[in-house]
C-alpha cells in the first residue's frame, strides 16, 4: 500500500497527462557464469516494492502494469522462484502483467500520443552496459526522445523525506551496525590483522539478515589517511588508531558509520588531542541541526572547530591549510543509497533541512608524514560518522548506540 501511495503522490507532481517509466536493474556478472548479489534499483524498489530483476513498471493515473520475468520451470529449479507474470496482479497490485519480452509490443496502449513520459535512462551501468534491463533502456529512450522528461528530480524529492517506516528500517540498520562496530571494538587487538577484523562486520551483518551498504574501510595506522582505503589487509600495530567506516542495508535502506578507536584500548596523548577535536566538531555539527536550518552549517561548524582545534596545536599556521587536513565534506543524505539523492542547493543557495530527512556527520583530521608537523601526530586519521534523523524538536542520532567518548571506548575496550 506504500508503494501505491507514493505512486499516487509522484503523479499528483508530475500532472494529468504523465506516464511514469520506471525499469530496476539486471543481474550483473561477477565472472564465468556467477553473478553479483543481486540489488534492486532504488526508484523501481521505492515506487514498486518488487524485488526481482529485469522489470519494468508503467504508471499514470488510469493504470499500473508490470513487465517481468514470465514462469520458467528451469530457470527457477537453478536459480529460485519467480512470481511470474499470473500473480502479479494480486501480489502487486498491478491491473495487468506481462512477460518483459513483450514490452516493445505492448507499451503504445500506455502512451498516448498527448503523454508526458517521465523516464531516466541509462542506470548505474551507463550507456555500455549490455544487460538486458539496459538494452530495453536504450531502445524506450530513443522510442519516445521527443516526450521524454527525466523523472529523478521529483522522486529525489520524495525520497529526501523519509516516513515512519523508512526511518524505522534505518533505526534498524543503524542499531546493527552499532552493534557491530562496538563488538569490533572489543575483538580488534595488536597483531590481527584487518580482515579479522573486518570479518566481525560480515558475520553480524548476516546474522542480522542484512548485508553491507557499502564495501566496509578497516583501516589501521596510516592507512586512515587513504579516504577510500578497503585493501583491509594489514596487521594491526600497537600504538595505532583503527578507523572503521561500515554499514548496513536493512530493507534497502542503509546505515553509514564510522568509529575510530586505539588498536591496544588506550588512547595516546597525540591521539587524544586530534581525536578531542573531532569528537567536538562533531557534537556541535551535530547540534546544529533543526528544521529551518541551512544543511551547510554541520560543514561550517565541524571546520571552524577543527581550523581552530589545529591551529591551537601548531599543526595548521592559517585557515586556508584546512583542505590538507580535512578535505571531504560534512555530510550526504542517506536513504536507500548510501550517498542519498536529493540536492543541497536550490537556485545556488543551500536548502534548508526539513523533519523527515536524514543526513550523515562525519568530520575527519587525517596527518600524513611532514617535516613540518611534529612527528607524534603523523599518521593520525581519525574520522566520526552518525546519520541523524531531522526531527520536529531538533535531531535525533539513529546511530547513537555506538560510543564514541574517550572514557566510554577505553571502559568498553578494557572488558576484553
Ligand atoms: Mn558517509
Amino acid at each position: 500500500m506504500i508503494h501505491q501511495k507514493r505512486r499516487e503522490e509522484l503523479l499528483s507532481m508530475l500532472g494529468r497527462d504523465a506516464v511514469v517509466i520506471v525499469s530496476t536493474n539486471s543481474e550483473q556478472k561477477r565472472n564465468s557464469d556467477v553473478t553479483y548479489p543481486f540489488r534492486p534499483d532504488s526508484n523501481f524498489w521505492y515506487l514498486t516494492g518488487f524485488t526481482e530483476p529485469d522489470a519494468i513498471a508503467v504508471f499514470s493515473k488510469e493504470s499500473y502494469v508490470m513487465f517481468l520475468r514470465p514462469k520458467d520451470e528451469t530457470k527457477e529449479i537453478w536459480n529460485g522462484i519467480r512470481l511470474g507474470v499470473a500473480l502479479a496482479p494480486e501480489t502487486l497490485l498491478v491491473d495487468q502483467a506481462y512477460d518483459i519480452d513483450t514490452f516493445f509490443d505492448n507499451i503504445d496502449s500506455f502512451t498516448q500520443k498527448r503523454s508526458v513520459i517521465y523516464f531516466d535512462a541509462p542506470g548505474s551501468g551507463g550507456w555500455k552496459d549490455n544487460s538486458s534491463t539496459n538494452i530495453h533502456n536504450q531502445r524506450i529512450h530513443s522510442l519516445f526522445e521527443s516526450s521524454l522528461k527525466p523523472l529523478n528530480p521529483c522522486i529525489s524529492e520524495m525520497r529526501l523525506i523519509k516516513d515512519k517506516e523508512e526511518v524505522k528500517n534505518m533505526q534498524d540498520a543503524a542499531d546493527l551496525a552499532s552493534e557491530a562496530h562496538m563488538s569490533a571494538m572489543r575483538v580488534a587487538s595488536p597483531g590481527l590483522y584487518e580482515h579479522n577484523v573486518a570479518s566481525v562486520f560480515d558475520s553480524q551483518f548476516t546474522n542480522g539478515n542484512s548485508e553491507h551498504s557499502y564495501p566496509p574501510i578497516v583501516a589501521s595506522g596510516e592507512n586512515a589517511c587513504i579516504l577510500h582505503y578497503n585493501e583491509n589487509n594489514q596487521e594491526l600495530q600497537d600504538g595505532d588508531l583503527l578507523l572503521i567506516d561500515a554499514g548496513c542495508e536493512i530493507n534497502g535502506y542503509a546505515s553509514d558509520i564510522t568509529r575510530t578507536f586505539p588498536i591496544n584500548g588506550k588512547f595516546s596523548e597525540a591521539q587524544k588531542e586530534i581525536y578531542g577535536i573531532v569528537l567536538s566538531a562533531q557534537k556541535s555539527a551535530i547540534d546544529s541541526i533543526k528544521p529551518g536550518v541551512s544543511c551547510n552549517k554541520p560543514h561550517e561548524t565541524a571546520c571552524q572547530i577543527i581550523t581552530d582545534g589545529l591551529i591551537k596545536l601548531g599543526i595548521m599556521k592559517s585557515p586556508e591549510d584546512l583542505t590538507k587536513f580535512y578535505m571531504h565534506g560534512t555530510g550526504h543524505w542517506l536513504g536507500l543509497d548510501v550517498h542519498d539523492v536529493g540536492v543541497k542547493l536550490i537556485n545556488d543557495e543551500f536548502r534548508e533541512f526539513k523533519s523527515g530527512m536524514v543526513t550523515t556527520v562525519e568530520p575527519g583530521i587525517y596527518i600524513r608524514r611532514d617535516d613540518k608537523i611534529e612527528s607524534k601526530y603523523w599518521g593520525i586519521g581519525v574520522r566520526i560518522e552518525d546519520d541523524v534523523l531531522v526531527t520536529e524538536a531538533g535531531n535525533h542520532v539513529l546511530s547513537k548506540k555506538a560510543v564514541k567518548d574517550i572514557d566510554e571506548i577505553e571502559y568498553l575496550m578494557s572488558q576484553r
